[in-house]
């Protein structure tokens, strides 16, 4: 009889085949001690974890570097046309499994851990999260960045390296309290600095109005420097960029003026200018109107357009020296898509650039900025649109307010040519609003400046009257990276993986066969994590009512974090975790009900199981959602309303395996018109007074029983997302879902609709692979014949 197979054993027949062909596990191994050798400087005596993950993904980068460098010479060498993303967010999370699953190097890099008596996700687990983004829109611009690899693009994101990404959420006692990000503490392996690309970023001065042209004179420099970052293409060679810019200041700094005494002074004032990419804001669908906030937008908008327009004058038609002069053909080799109007600036900056630097008349410039700059709405919260006083942007932009005036001009005189004397419509579509003092209204700015405009849902461009992009994801994170065994249908693996994990970072015993009920998105009001709630104590009274009825066990999780100035927000927390303590302890409830807090959500941990997915926005309210998706292409089911994408998710699976619920966008509009009135609910339905009493009553706050009595204040006097409105149809759904849980087929039928139905959401369809660059299987192995020089530095622009 043939001896069993050790687990060592089994583990050299696992497949090490990689993109490059067969990877050689020993050659990884001595890479792997090359690099703890040569540059971290350890031993095996001395080193970390954290060594070894550096060194792992060191040796994983050696991969990428040659198709890097070669898919940059391809695009000068083929100049295809190129697509810049500019965005103010790029929620990356970590990039050490992205890269090894996207050169199919996981199965090489495991083994070889593994015999270097290393544990492979020990060493990811140490990878600190770029957490450059607040939610939504910040990874969809990192899923896009894969996506565009993926197929091929010569595409780009452009933003900015922020020293500290959205703040680590702590629960303490059940409140938020933010820490400071420092993920660039330990170094960051995946970036290369780019100091020879620095650009020059001018704020403040004024404008000279002069006989060879208008001037921009006086003003403060900060330098924005470069840092790369390769984005990999899913397994066909591809390897795009990320540029992120980090704010310096030059060296004369504050020093024209020296006198003795205030070089020190000067010195330290650098870091006023390097503030600029100190932190992330941490608002998510909210603007706050901070000069600082300002600065960054321009920031990476005039280092941007420069390194645009460098690279559009460098880029050849196949000759070795070639440099475009003429700038006419730029909309031909040159989109820019603009992520909502965070990077809005680019319009009057690139209209700056053709007019006062390139000498272009205003038509032909404006045409060019038109045919070139595309606009991404994400939103119609009025509170999240961007309003600029025309005083700050006098003082810090005084040039490009100039260039906005006269955009306005002539685009009220074309409205007033084509409506004339609809002075009421010439009010509504003007850039500057006079409410409460001047302001310019960036999405008009946006809209007038763009050739396309697009929503990020079916319903939400229907709401704002654009073309249509619904929102995708990248399957490559969001399947196969977070939920492997989801293609045999082991969902139930998932979730023991997942209780342990819960287990040992939040201290509390789940019951896995409980079903697991997730919420987790950024904390807001529209979100209606307070539904949610309403829907928890329902549960937990009934519970405490019948506690011997066959109840379906729920482990409800929420996780999210509040905006640190958004005081509801973070009111909601502290009711989540208060009604946690209240129900988790009750020995009536026992296992039948459980509620965790999420402490410090974020991409990493968005990585995990659940059966139930929460999307219960007013309808009308959530441009699209993207975790709405992942949660489907991961075998969740959806409780949601008919909004976002939650629309087509239901249209791609049928209506029937959704559990959709609630007023649509029409009945919201129509409750607008009558008004909405939330005591008539509060006393027809005996449950909700029960949950609201208990609320205000300090049933969950015994200590301090008035604690919540903002929150019961805002829902019964001024809820502008109509919690109760929804409450009896959400109660009457989550009732079927209990019941549905109970009958595995069923549920299990459910699930394969809606992961069958997620394919319309996953970007690309398919990966057409570059044969043209050239795969090496070792680094620094350049079997590509030399090619000449690349002049890129002669047309940089001087200012
Ligand atoms: C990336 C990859 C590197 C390339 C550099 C500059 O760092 O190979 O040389 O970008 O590319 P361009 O900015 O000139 O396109």
């Amino acid at each position: 009889m043939a001896k069993p197979l050790t687990d060592q054993d089994k583990r050299k027949q696992i497949s090490v085949r990689g993109l490059a062909g067969v990877e050689n596990v020993t050659d990884l191994k001595t890479n792997f001690n090359r690099h703890l050798h040569f540059t971290l400087v350890k031993d095996r005596n001395v080193a970390t974890k954290r060594d070894y993950y550096f060194a792992l993904a060191n040796t994983v980068r050696d991969f990428l570097v040659g198709r890097w460098i070669r898919t940059q010479q391809h695009y000068y060498e083929k100049d295809p046309k190129r697509v810049y993303y500019l965005s103010l967010e790029f929620y990356m999370g970590r990039t050490l499994q992205n890269t090894m699953v996207n050169l199919a190097l996981e199965n090489a890099c495991d083994e070889a851990t593994y015999q270097l008596g290393l544990d492979m996700e020990e060493l990811q687990d140490i990878e600190e999260d770029a957490g450059l983004g607040n939610g939504g829109l910040g990874r969809l611009a990192a899923c896009f960045l894969d996506s565009m690899a993926s197929l091929g693009l010569a595409a780009y994101g452009y933003g900015i390296r922020y020293e500290f990404g959205i703040f680590n959420q702590k629960i303490v006692d059940g409140w938020q309290v933010e820490e400071a990000d420092d993920w660039l503490r330990y170094g960051n392996p995946w970036e290369k600095a780019r100091p020879e690309y620095m650009r020059p970023v001018h704020y403040y001065g004024r404008v000279e109005h002069t006989a060879e042209g208008v001037k921009w004179v006086d003003t403060q420099v900060v330098l924005a420097l470069p840092y790369d970052t390769p984005v990999p293409g899913y397994r066909n060679n591809i390897v795009n960029t990320m540029r992120l810019w980090s704010a310096k200041a030059p060296c004369d700094f504050n020093l024209k003026d020296f006198n003795v005494g205030g070089y020190i002074q000067a010195v330290l004032d650098r870091n006023l200018a390097e503030n600029i990419s100190r932190v992330l804001y941490p608002n998510d669908n909210f603007f706050e109107g901070k000069e600082l906030r300002l600065k960054q937008e321009y920031f990476v908008v005039a280092a941007t357009l420069q390194d645009i327009i460098r690279r559009f004058k460098a880029s050849k038609f196949g000759s070795t020296e070639f440099v475009r002069l003429d700038l006419s053909t730029l909309p031909e080799k040159v989109a820019i898509q603009l992520n909502d109007t965070h990077p809005a600036l680019a319009i009057p900056e690139l209209m700056r650039t053709l007019v006062d630097i390139e000498k272009l008349d205003w038509d032909k410039a404006w045409d060019i900025v038109v045919r070139t700059c595309a606009y991404t709405n994400h939103t119609v919260l009025p509170e999240a649109l961007e309003r600029w006083p025309v005083d700050l942007f006098h003082n810090l932009l005084p040039r490009h307010l100039e260039i906005i005036y006269e955009i306005n001009s002539r685009h009220l005189e074309r409205i007033g040519k084509l409506y004339p004397g609809d002075l009421d419509r010439l009010r509504r579509m003007s850039l500057i609003e006079e409410v409460d003092g001047k302001k310019i209204n960036m999405a008009h700015l946006c809209i007038v400046g763009s050739h396309a405009v697009n929503g990020v849902a079916r319903i939400h461009s229907e709401i704002i009257k654009a073309t249509n992009k619904t929102n995708g994801i990248t399957p490559r994170r969001w399947l196969v990276m977070c939920n492997p065994g989801l293609a045999e249908v082991i969902a139930e693996e998932n979730k023991m993986k997942f209780s342990a994990y819960l287990e040992e970072h939040y201290k509390v015993k789940i019951n896995p066969n409980s079903m697991f009920d997730v919420q987790v998105k950024r904390i807001h009001e529209y979100k209606r994590q307070l539904l949610n709630c309403l829907h928890i104590i329902t549960l937990y009274n009934r519970i405490k009512k019948d506690p011997k009825k066959s109840w379906t066990p729920r482990t409800i999780m929420i996780g999210g974090k509040a905006a640190p100035g958004y005081h509801t927000a973070k009111m909601i927390i502290k009711l989540i975790t208060s009604i946690g303590d209240i129900v988790n302890n009750d020995p009536v409830v026992g296992d039948i009900l459980k509620v965790i807090y999420l402490e410090n959500y974020r991409v990493t941990l968005a990585e995990k199981a659940s059966d139930l997915s929460e999307q219960i926005s007013t309808a009308g309210t959530e441009a699209s959602g993207t975790g709405n998706m992942k949660f489907m292409l991961n075998g969740a089911l959806t409780i949601g309303t008919m909004d976002g994408a939650n629309v087509e998710m239901a249209e791609e699976a049928g209506e029937e395996n959704l559990f959709i619920f609630g007023m649509r966008v029409a009945d919201v509009e129509a409750m607008d018109k009558i008004g909405y009135d939330a005591a008539s609910y509060y006393n027809r339905l005996p449950e909700l007074k029960q949950a609201m009493d208990q609320i205000s009553g300090g049933f969950f706050s015994p200590g301090q029983p008035d604690l919540f009595g903002d929150l019961v204040n805002m829902l019964m006097q001024h809820d502008r997302f109509k919690v109760f409105a929804d409450y009896e149809a959400y109660i009457k759904t989550q009732d079927r879902v209990s019941i549905l849980y109970k009958d595995p087929k069923a549920w299990t039928k459910m699930v394969i609709h809606n992961i069958a139905g997620s394919g319309k959401f996953q970007r690309p369809h398919h990966f057409p692979v570059c044969r043209e660059i050239w795969a090496w299987s070792q680094p620094g192995e350049d079997r590509r014949p030399r090619r000449p020089p690349l002049n890129l530095s002669s047309p940089l622009l001087l200012l």
